[in-house]
């Protein structure tokens, strides 16, 4: 018997990188239940504990539905209308009176899990017409942005580990059985890997932290943190001595392999296992088995990015893939071939990457792919002067919570003029905005993972329709942000209708410009073919029919269109990872380039650090960061049904260092690095290595001025109150989150359990 009203929606859960596939169970208006989608040919029902955080946020009461207006220190509900243009209003005094440069804009990471912001905040960016722009970018990818952009011309031209297919997989600094991966997007990610294990293939996993990860590999060796570029160069070492260089797929694509073999020669492995904590016959055998197998992929992420190397780190992984032949072969590294490219303004026309186009007023730090660091942020508000910042726009980011040296940032951006947060909930970032704009929840709103389908590990198209429908005060982000964007061009805004067209327009030209159809379709086509409907679907459906499998528009009708997606609710399946060498790097020699100069400049440095590892003071720990199975970040603490369990705010420890500070397990600690002090319980564990302490980010929810009610109860510490907000690697300009020198011991405070 089938009851009335009930039906299923198939579409992608959206909290994480992983992009499963999800059925959102209905009984008319309300969520039954949700549960992974068998039928989903690349997750296959597959899905994580953070599944739960889909309903949990759309039903959460602490999630705003309506916007909100301060006056002094009292928050108002205020209609659509109201708040827009309340928003807007600030902003153009801001602007008026000081200038563009005066309002900065930070775009989050939850941004990329929504189609409609991805794609409108470059608009409001436009409508305010400031450089003063900042992401999470800083904290997390640039490293391997400016690696690919110097080796492959590009920040997108990522290569991904062909997972599926791979005998032998060795991973530094990711955490993917908690993560479930990232700039790699692989559902099921924990069976991918044991598959490799399965198949009589092996997994290698190098970490300072015996990581769940570790668990499900053949090995793990501890790794002292910052290392993993002199690992790597020295492994490389190995292979140009000993003769085990195949370029393979890659030979007649490459420039710079002298200049790097020349370098890699300063890096013997005995120079480096001191440093490192692993041997150098270990090291020596890693190389052997990596050139031998007969496929191989490196990969890393978090661990071998936001460190104090994290380029050179990101460039070793990915000269480990080319010099064993295992760039661009099944199971080595391979590039995706996405069915919706991201059209980036900066690639139009052949044109190179530009690095450093601008710089940051008082601290000097240097722009990346049109973001600067977020760490600089503090003192453009701080500082006065010609282009100091009075204002801030937030769009779907925490950075008061995310960024490192929190405390001064929070101090910072209470002092702001005016601040407009678009987010749906009110913590420690949006407490300070004059203006809180809202969008739907996450299953009101139709998706397509326009960025994770360039490192996904497989070639999928799939359109997620939105599960609950969507009132008309209650926009998604793409609506959101493009209102806000109308009413910043004051007289002259037009109707919100043209305004939306023109938008898809201006983005569809984009696409076009670097699509196979270029020659034979005009924009004028392509927008009478995508139809009037207003938000963001015409533009996916635009990407689509112009797109490597695409339509055209009708000249190629066997092609993908938004109604082929619409048809195929569990996604299509566009097969595994293909060659793409030669055409796909986008370098000014056309070559892969193995030895970039802004990558041999910053060899010196390393040597200095090497150098300096023998007579580091044994008092200091290194700090690193972990992530924890139910959150994400800083925002999915306020699911009730995530926030249950064991504290998971703890210092890991090892128990040489608690012993050597007189510290037991789960006593209360306190951890200080010149930027402060936190204080919370200790985990005395073997899992770290000794001389590394690990603390998850993403918590300490306090203060009167947030409404997490859930979250608020288990607040935990901020550890980016102690991380460093001016370490940074080098080349990218990226904040080195990890490795940073700290004290710990026994906290003056009262542990709660001893009394
Ligand atoms: N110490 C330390 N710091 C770190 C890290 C670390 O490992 N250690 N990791 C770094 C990394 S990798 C990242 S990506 C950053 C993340 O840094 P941020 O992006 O600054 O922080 P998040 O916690 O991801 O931001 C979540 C915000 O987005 C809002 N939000 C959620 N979904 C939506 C949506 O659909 N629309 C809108 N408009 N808003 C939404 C939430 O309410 C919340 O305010 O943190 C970085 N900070
Ligand atoms: N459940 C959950 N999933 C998430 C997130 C979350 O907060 N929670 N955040 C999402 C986001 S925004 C991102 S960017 C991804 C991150 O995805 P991952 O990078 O896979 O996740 P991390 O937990 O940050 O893993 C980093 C690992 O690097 C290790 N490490 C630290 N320093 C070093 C070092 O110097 N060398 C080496 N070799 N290892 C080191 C740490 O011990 C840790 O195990 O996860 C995403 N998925
Ligand atoms: S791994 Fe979990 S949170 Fe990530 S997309 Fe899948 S179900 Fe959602
Ligand atoms: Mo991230």
């Amino acid at each position: 018997m089938t009851i009335p009203n009930r039906h299923v929606v198939h579409r992608n859960c959206t909290n994480c990188e992983a992009a499963c596939g999800i059925e959102v169970h209905m009984e008319g208006t309300e969520i039954r239940r949700i549960a992974g989608d068998a039928q989903d040919p690349f997750s296959r029902g597959r899905i994580c504990p953070k599944v739960v955080g889909m309903r949990g946020l759309q039903e959460d009461p602490d999630r705003l539905r309506k916007p909100l207006v301060r006056r002094g220190g009292e928050w108002l509900e205020a209609s659509w209308e109201m708040a827009l243009d309340a928003a807007a209003e600030g902003l153009l005094r801001v602007k008026a009176a000081h200038g563009p440069e005066a309002i900065a804009l930070y775009r989050g990471n939850p941004g990329i899990h929504d189609a409609g912001t991805i794609l409108s905040t470059g608009v409001l960016v436009g409508a305010l017409g400031t450089r003063q722009v900042y992401s999470a970018g800083s904290l997390d990818t640039w490293p391997r942005f400016v690696q690919c952009t110097e080796m492959f011309g590009s920040p997108i031209r990522i290569p991904v580990p062909d997972i599926d297919r791979t005998q032998y997989l060795l991973m530094l600094g990711a955490n993917p059985a908690v993560s479930q991966g990232s700039i790699m997007t692989a559902p099921g990610i924990v069976e991918r890997i044991a598959a490799i294990r399965a198949r009589g293939g092996k997994v290698v996993v190098i970490d300072p932290r015996r990581s769940e990860t570790a668990r499900l590999a053949d090995e793990h060796h501890f790794i002292r943190p910052g290392t993993d570029a002199a690992l790597l160069l020295a492994m490389i070492q190995v292979l140009f001595a000993e003769g085990l260089v195949r370029l393979g797929p890659a030979e007649g694509h490459v420039a710079g392999l002298e200049t790097l073999a020349r370098h890699a020669a300063d890096f013997p492995p005995e120079r480096v296992a001191g440093a490192c904590g692993i041997d150098a016959e270990t090291i020596r055998r890693l190389a052997r088995e990596f050139a031998a197998a007969p496929s191989a992929i490196a990969y890393g992420r978090m661990g071998t990015s936001v460190q104090p190397f994290g380029t050179l780190a990101c460039w070793g992984i990915d000269l480990l893939c080319v010099l064993t032949g295992n760039l661009d072969r099944l199971g080595g590294l391979m590039w995706a071939e996405p069915a919706a490219p991201m059209h980036f303004g900066m690639e139009s026309g052949g044109l190179p990457v530009k690095l450093g186009r601008w710089k940051s007023r008082a601290q000097g730090r240097e722009e990346r792919f049109g973001d600067l660091p977020i760490s600089a942020l503090a003192e453009e508000i701080e500082a006065p002067g010609e282009g100091q910042v009075r204002a801030l726009v937030t769009v779907a980011g925490n950075p008061v919570n995310t960024a490192p040296n929190a405390g001064r940032l929070a101090r910072a951006v209470a002092g702001l003029d005016f601040m407009v947060s678009l987010d749906g909930y009110r913590n420690e970032t949006t407490q300070h905005a004059h203006v809180i704009l809202p969008p739907a929840g996450p299953l009101q709103r139709e998706h397509y993972d326009v960025l994770l389908m360039h490192v996904a590990v497989r070639n999928i198209a799939k359109w997620s329709p939105a599960a609950l429908p969507r009132g008309n005060d209650e926009p998604d982000g793409w609506a959101c942000t493009l209102e806000l964007a109308r009413r910043l061009m004051g007289k002259q805004a037009p109707p919100a209708a043209a305004f939306d067209a023109a938008v898809a327009r201006r983005l569809l030209q984009g696409a076009l410009s670097s699509s196979r159809f270029k020659d034979t379709l005009g924009i004028d086509e392509v927008m009478a073919s995508v139809g009037d409907a207003p938000g963001v679907a015409r533009v996916i459906d635009g990407m689509l029919r112009l797109g490597p499998y695409g339509d055209g528009c009708g000249r190629a009708p066997e092609g993908l269109s938004l109604a082929r997606l619409q048809a195929a609710p569990h996604g299509i399946d566009l097969g595994p990872l293909r060659p793409s060498l030669p055409g796909v790097i986008a370098t000014a020699s056309g070559a892969i380039e193995l030895a970039p100069g802004r990558m041999v400049d910053d060899l010196p440095r390393l040597e200095r650090f090497l150098a300096g590892c023998a007579d580091a003071a044994p008092a200091m720990l290194r700090l690193i960061n972990r992530r924890d199975a139910r959150s994400m970040n800083s925002w999915l603490h306020n699911v009730a049904a995530l926030a249950k369990g064991r504290d998971r705010c703890v210092l890991q420890m090892h128990p040489d260092d608690a012993r050597a500070r007189a510290i037991d397990d789960g006593q209360t600690v306190s951890l200080r690095s010149p930027r402060g002090v936190i204080e919370l319980p200790a985990e005395v564990t073997t899992a770290v290595m000794p001389g590394v302490v690990s603390v998850p980010h993403g918590f300490g929810h306090r203060g009167d001025g947030l409404a997490l009610r859930v979250a608020a109860g288990r607040a935990g510490v901020n550890v980016n109150e102690v991380s460093d907000d001016l370490a940074f690697d080098a080349p990218s300009g990226a904040i080195a989150l990890f490795g940073v020198p700290v004290t710990v011991s026994a906290s003056e405070l009262r542990t709660p359990d001893a009394s």
